[in-house]
């Protein structure tokens, strides 16, 4: 693979333009790390547009909690993002609203974009809304949805974005955590020709809700009925009514700018806070560096704003380099699995980021669908989730990118801001593994600990994943719960940042991430703790407690696995699995929803009353018909509180 890609990985280089006299990858490497203020504090100079400098470049310590960069310093985020590039690219698209049904797409020039958020930005002002104050948005990719945001950041307000694909008890949970007075929504979303309603998602959301004042309603469906409650804003007439003037608050680096709630190996989702210069940079240099990003390239980040993925990578990271940024209403199989390269095509798009599970569930499909359209317009192709198996990887590669385009196997984390370990940018000549992100970002140091808390050191080990050195992206802290924060990624191991994941360094010093390390799964690249739906199916009155587990699956990567049992007195019937089901998909969202869920007489727990979730997956993931085929995969099960329960459990398994 070397020679075909050594010239197009030259241009990397170009991109760190800053340090190019150093060298390739391996030079700026060593120099990040060994003079990490230095590379940072330049890189935050060249690349950022301050309204106050700061004259401190970093202060922290994982030890005492507390990170800290350009702390004196002063700017805004959307000033970055879109003012600054009106004088040199007012009129160039600053993003392209490909819609669900094709060939009806939206262009919104730098120009337009500017003028939407400060309307918008007054709209807010408008509804009391003011730096500081939390904003929830439940809104599908849209420019809307972008200037929602961006809104946010000029006025200097903490949007906290959630997915909509979450349930109205999960928005209602994180617009309370969040103490959100308003919530900027849509009617609806149309996913594969499909119409989704949304507002009366957060009708029911904010049902009893005093806390919310103001729900701003923009359009996607006219036919739709949107305003139905005293407290909807039609969004459209009052931005059509609102001034264009507006200025940008100043904000402190170190202010929040934006909560994102994500999954942990406890019940409640932890609210991710994120800083407006650390994360801003750290998003602007990883989308130029790992992408070979420049200014009027046109990026396709086909993530939803709902994650950090569309955080970084569709809204935040191109923008900031002045790029054309793709909006992707629709899904990759509508109309049909040629969509997403149709678009590549279309849009001559320069980069093309998506997730594996999307792209196992279309390799199966024909390459015709590939070939028919050219995609010789991409400089990059990414990965982004969780681990791309070998047949994906190949298949993006050789058939997606002609054997030609780099693939960026990222590796990352919603607590990261950005990229973290990828295989670009690297030395020209470099390897590409399929299936491991290999090389650490700029400035990333990572390290292995052992169960003991000790480095593990030299090549071909395997470890729990940390990074030694704190960097601008990532998140300070859980929004109100600073010692939660702490006590899961700091105070782990001593002195060092954990991510949940391990990692094997093989005997090149690369790395593969071979998953996570605690009771967090990976559903279509969606983040989801197993004891978020064991609390959810424990509320309901007929089941005493529920193991749930996460088996491997073919498209999705991995789904949930439910063991449940009854409350004393309570016959099992057929209807408690469906109820179980559409109490999943109510409290949190259709993709939590176990594939099956076992009405079991107990649970495979040890003697102190940890369950071992390892039996239990062995269970639910096995093809076997008789308990003796299993049997000796399951290892010593003697030392269980009740070893019998575990024959129980398989009987009632192969029945179901
Ligand atoms: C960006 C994002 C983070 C978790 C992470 C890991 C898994 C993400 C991966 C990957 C292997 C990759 N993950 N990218 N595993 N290779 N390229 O996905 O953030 O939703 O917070 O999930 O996803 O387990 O810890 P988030």
């Amino acid at each position: 693979m070397r020679g075909r890609l050594q010239q197009l990985l030259r241009r990397t280089k170009r991109n760190l333009a800053e340090f190019k006299e150093l060298g390739g990858y391996s030079e700026i490497y060593k120099y990040s790390i060994e003079k990490n203020d230095e590379f940072w504090e330049k890189l935050a100079r060249s690349r950022l547009l301050w309204e106050k400098d700061f004259t401190e470049v970093s202060d922290s310590s994982f030890k005492d909690g507390r990170i800290s960069w350009f702390a004196d310093g002063q700017l805004n985020v959307f000033d970055n993002c879109v003012t600054r590039h009106l004088a040199d690219r007012g009129d160039q698209a600053a993003l392209i609203y490909e819609k669900d049904e094709p060939g009806n797409e939206e262009i919104v020039t730098y120009a337009q974009l500017h003028s939407l958020v400060n309307r918008f930005a007054n709209v807010l002002k408008s509804k009391g809304v003011k730096k500081g104050d939390r904003v929830a948005i439940y809104y599908p990719v849209s420019p809307l949805g972008v200037a929602a945001m961006l809104a946010c950041a000029k006025i200097g307000a903490i949007h906290s974005v959630v997915f909509a694909g979450f349930s109205a008890d999960a928005l209602r949970q994180r617009i309370i955590d969040a103490d959100c007075r308003v919530v900027i929504c849509a009617d609806g979303t149309y996913r594969g020709g499909r119409y989704i309603n949304l507002k009366s998602v957060v009708d029911e959301a904010i049902e009893n809700l005093d806390l919310v004042e103001t729900v701003l309603v923009g359009t996607r469906n006219a036919e739709a009925k949107k305003l139905t409650t005293e407290k909807d804003v039609d969004l459209d007439l009052a931005l059509a009514a609102a001034p264009e003037n507006c200025l940008s608050e100043p904000m402190n680096a170190e202010d929040p700018l934006f909560l994102l709630y994500t999954s942990g190996s406890t019940g409640k989702p932890k609210g991710l806070v994120h800083s407006q210069a650390g994360y801003l940079l750290y998003a602007a240099v990883t989308t130029s560096a790992v992408f070979d990003c420049e200014p009027g390239d046109r990026f396709g980040c086909v993530a939803d704003i709902g994650w950090i993925t569309g955080h970084t990578y569709t809204v935040y990271g191109p923008l900031a380099n002045g790029a054309t940024s793709l909006l992707f209403e629709s899904i990759p199989s509508y109309p049909d699995p040629g969509r997403y390269w149709a678009t590549v095509d279309k849009h001559k798009l320069t980069q093309f980021y998506g997730a594996p599970t999307a792209y196992r569930s279309l390799l199966r499909h024909g390459d015709e669908f590939i070939e028919k359209y050219d995609r010789s317009s991409l400089k990059r192709i990414g990965s982004v989730g969780e681990p791309i198996n070998t047949e994906a990887w190949e298949w993006l590669h050789h058939k997606v990118g002609s054997s030609k385009v780099p693939i960026a196997d990222t590796w990352w984390q919603t607590e990261t801001g950005g990229n973290m370990i990828t295989p670009v940018p690297c030395d020209a000549g470099a390897s590409f593994k399929p299936g491991s992100a290999q090389r650490p970002f700029y400035g990333i140091e990572p390290v292995l600990k052992n169960a003991d808390g000790n480095t593990v050191q030299g090549n071909s080990v395997d470890g729990a994943l940390c990074i030694a050195k704190p960097w601008p992206g990532i998140a300070r802290t859980i929004h109100g719960d600073h010692e939660r924060f702490r006590n899961v990624y700091l105070n782990v191991f001593d002195d060092v940042y954990t991510t949940g994941d391990g990692a094997h360094r093989d005997q090149d010093g690369e790395y593969t991430i071979t998953g996570r390390m605690d009771d967090v799964i990976n559903v279509s690249g969606h983040r989801l703790g197993t004891a978020e739906i064991e609390d959810c199916l424990t509320q309901l009155d007929f089941i005493s407690e529920a193991a749930v587990i996460g088996i491997p699956e073919a498209t999705k990567g991995e789904v949930p696995y439910a063991f449940v049992i009854l409350k004393e007195g309570v016959e099992e019937n057929s209807e408690h699995k469906l109820l179980a089901n559409k109490h999943v998909a109510k409290v949190i969202a259709k993709f939590a929803v176990p594939k099956d869920t076992i009405i079991v007489s107990g649970l495979p727990k040890t003697r102190s009353g940890k369950i071992m979730r390892r039996i239990l997956r062995k269970l639910a993931s096995s093809e076997a018909k008789d308990f003796a085929q299993i049997a000796p995969e399951l290892g010593d099960i003697s030392t269980l509180a009740e070893p019998e329960v575990v024959e129980e459990i398989f009987l009632k398994k192969c029945q179901s």
